[in-house]
């Protein structure tokens, strides 16, 4: 007798989940981002970001980054080379089908965004706007949050 009750309560509640669920089959998402504030005389800072993800059935490139904030962004992946950490420049990510990729300070492959020519107007608790574009023809806007340097990193200066 319960039966029906339940399977119309389940339906009735998981339709705006289906919606959803529709929506974010064509959509690239980015979660979580930040960078550090700039030291005076500083134009090239690091930009993290926690998640790109993929919800397309589809492999999608990240191709390109820009900001109204600065000069130029590249991709770069970190390697250790003799012992020595290495930054290279790659061309693109791909973010596979149904996945997300991190560019973050845990990602395997190191990557991160190089900025270069940054404004000195960005300080702390403004906000960097970046601009990525992907193959697929999608183009992103994401704000990324600007954070004191922590003392961690202040021992390696
Ligand atoms: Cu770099």
């Amino acid at each position: 007798m319960t039966l029906p009750l339940i399977i119309s309560t389940i339906f009735t509640l998981n339709f705006p989940f289906v919606i959803a669920n529709d929506a974010a089959e064509k959509i690239i998402s980015i979660s979580g981002g930040h960078t550090n504030v700039i030291r005076p005389g500083q134009s090239m800072i690091a930009v993290y970001v926690d998640a790109i993800k993929n919800s397309t059935n589809k492999d999608v490139d990240l191709i390109a980054i820009s900001s109204p904030s600065a000069k130029n962004i590249e991709i770069h992946s970190m390697q250790i080379v003799n012992n020595v950490m290495k930054m290279k420049k790659e061309e693109k990510i791909t973010i596979p089908a149904k996945s997300k990729v991190s560019l973050g300070k845990k990602s395997p492959n190191g990557y991160h965004l190089m900025v270069f020519g940054v404004s000195p107007q960005i300080t702390e608790k403004s906000m960097f706007t970046i601009n990525l574009s992907f193959s697929n023809g999608e183009k992103l806007q994401t704000e990324i949050s600007v954070k004191k340097h922590t003392e961690n990193q202040r021992k390696h200066h």
